[in-house]
């Protein structure tokens, strides 16, 4: 699940404008144009609370100086979010990107007095602006692969399901990992799901005890308290947000930085909350959750592949090389285990083990995380 409360999820990277220094107003041409703007976060309001720009490629440096009180910043079009920051404290700042399509988009930082402002786009005399019918062929490669894994993920939980409501725990356990594999390759744009996000995969303690569903809450009647019993409204829920979801997917409206935020997002977590054990803390099936993320995040990267410009081959190469490395790395860990879906359980790995993972998917989140500042444009 993304987007936790509570938890510290670094959505964006810090270091996304490492490469071009964060005070320069437009960047050289090398970054592709990319717009930065200044936004600071204070108890009266985010300032500026008016912003003007440019369609096409833009990035916002987000600091702090509100005590703490508001750590969050973002940017809606219409009810959706567009792209958003977290945890943002006095010292910290966090920089993110996004593409900008022509209209106006509000911004939001919860908990101020004026908590919202206006973000004014002027559509871009550029060829390659937003919107572009690169861009949409780019989104609908991705969309077709999210298509089919909520297609698999419907069938997938109906088996799992199907096994918790005939009351075959070791059956039920075999299938937990492999059924919700699907869903992990999809969580790069898992923010888009809304409710049906926490709904599927809360983990325990991230939703109120009287709301807790989904997958995690399953895992721990399987393996915790070792019986189904009374499971069975969970399990029915679980198959009808599924299927809600899957009908959901064609009308999603995604725009290539946000996948590319959204692949960076996860990897993120990979390292920060499931490398740690957290995910699956019943069943300790982690690694299968974490190689479905590398999976989705590396179509999520092809997907948007096109739309970077010849003088990023080398940031892609990098890219390839870093998802070649991040897969060789989690191969070592591959096991017949039957309930780890192809991989050991996390306890079999050592601390040093699961540090040595989780810094080559940072490594990968790292260079993955300049496409979304420069190179889809
Ligand atoms: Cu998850």
């Amino acid at each position: 699940m993304r987007l936790r409360p509570g938890v510290l999820v670094l959505l964006v990277p810090a270091l996304v404008l490492s490469a071009c220094g964060k005070d320069s107003k437009t960047s050289t041409s090398d970054e592709g144009n990319t717009q930065s703007f200044d936004v600071k976060l204070t108890g009266n309001a985010c300032e500026p609370t008016r912003i003007s720009a440019n369609a096409g490629p833009a990035s916002f440096t987000v600091t702090n100086a509100s005590n703490g009180k508001v750590s969050e910043f973002e940017i809606l079009s219409g009810q959706h979010i567009a792209a958003e920051v977290e945890d943002v404290v006095p010292g910290v700042d966090r920089t993110f990107s996004l593409t900008l399509k022509p209209g106006t988009y509000t911004t939001y930082c919860p908990g101020a007095k004026q908590d919202k402002g206006t973000l004014v786009v002027a559509a871009s005399g550029s060829a390659a602006g937003a919107g572009s019918s690169a861009d949409q062929r780019a989104v609908s490669r991705y969309v077709d692969y999210v298509k089919s894994e909520a297609g698999a993920l419907v069938s997938s939980t109906a088996a799992f399901a199907g096994a918790v409501t005939a009351g075959d725990v070791e059956k039920a356990k075999s299938l937990f990992a492999s059924s919700r594999a699907h869903y992990e390759r999809i969580e790069p744009i898992a923010e888009s799901f809304g409710d049906l996000d926490p709904k599927i995969d809360a983990r325990e303690g991230d939703v109120a005890a009287d709301n807790w569903s989904g997958f995690h809450r399953l895992e721990k009647a399987l393996w915790v308290d070792r019986s189904v019993a009374g499971m069975g409204p969970v399990a029915d829920s679980l198959v009808a947000d599924i299927t809600k979801l899957n009908k959901e997917i064609p009308g999603l409206e995604l725009e290539p930085a946000q996948i590319a935020n959204g692949a960076v997002g996860l990897l993120n977590e990979v390292s920060a909350s499931k490398l740690t054990g957290e995910e699956d803390r019943y069943s300790h099936t982690d690694l299968s959750d974490v190689a479905a993320n590398v999976d989705g995040a590396k179509v999520a990267f092809n997907a948007l592949r096109p739309l970077l410009a010849d003088k990023q081959a080398a940031l892609a190469s990098t890219i390839d090389q870093r998802f070649v490395e991040a897969e060789a790395a989690l191969s070592q860990y591959a096991g017949s285990n039957p309930t780890g879906n192809g991989y050991v359980l996390y306890g079999a790995l050592t601390p040093d083990q699961t540090k040595a993972l989780s810094n080559t998917v940072d490594a990968l989140a790292e260079p993955l995380s300049r496409v979304a500042a420069i190179g889809v444009a």
